[in-house]
């Protein structure tokens, strides 16, 4: 997995980061609208950079073969913009101007999300925490393809 972007003497140095600029630019997540978002969540400081270790979890996570629940688990955090632990309206609105690659008006992706959360907010808080993300997964599937953006 582009071997040639993580530096020769890297594996012999397991404290070295890669910084989140140099990842985002590799081929597989270049045109990926998530890429900044994917990184963050995978990176162990939180500012972006990642150990050797984050990044293979990164791309066994955005594999076709990864389970599921860990698929979920990460993609509640990738949607998590605002890292509050909830998927809240500006949440969704970003990830669904993203997932639709902003073909939508505004007002629909208002429309939308207000359905979205309608349906899938069990607790009536008006946001999804974990459990009510997996209720909308679990409807709407395609929440969870990540791979869908991977270029190969
Ligand atoms: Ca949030
Ligand atoms: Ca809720």
């Amino acid at each position: 997995m582009a071997p040639n972007i993580v530096p020769m003497d890297y594996t012999k140095d397991p404290d070295v980061k890669l910084p989140i600029q140099l990842i985002i630019n590799m081929p597989e997540l270049k045109e990926n609208p998530f890429k900044e978002r994917i990184v963050e969540s995978f990176s162990e400081d939180g500012d972006g950079n990642l150990s050797f270790n984050d990044f293979v979890d990164m791309f066994s996570v955005l594999s076709e073969m990864a389970p599921r629940e860990l698929k979920a688990i990460y993609a509640f955090k990738i949607y998590d913009f605002n890292t509050d632990n909830f998927i809240c309206k500006s949440d969704l609105e970003k990830t669904l101007n993203k997932l639709t690659r902003e073909e939508l008006t505004a007002e629909e992706i208002t429309l939308v999300c207000e359905k979205v959360i309608e349906e899938a907010d069990m607790d009536g808080d008006g946001k999804l925490a974990f459990a009510d993300f997996e209720n909308m997964i679990s409807k709407a599937p395609d929440f969870l393809r990540l791979e869908l953006f991977l270029v190969s």
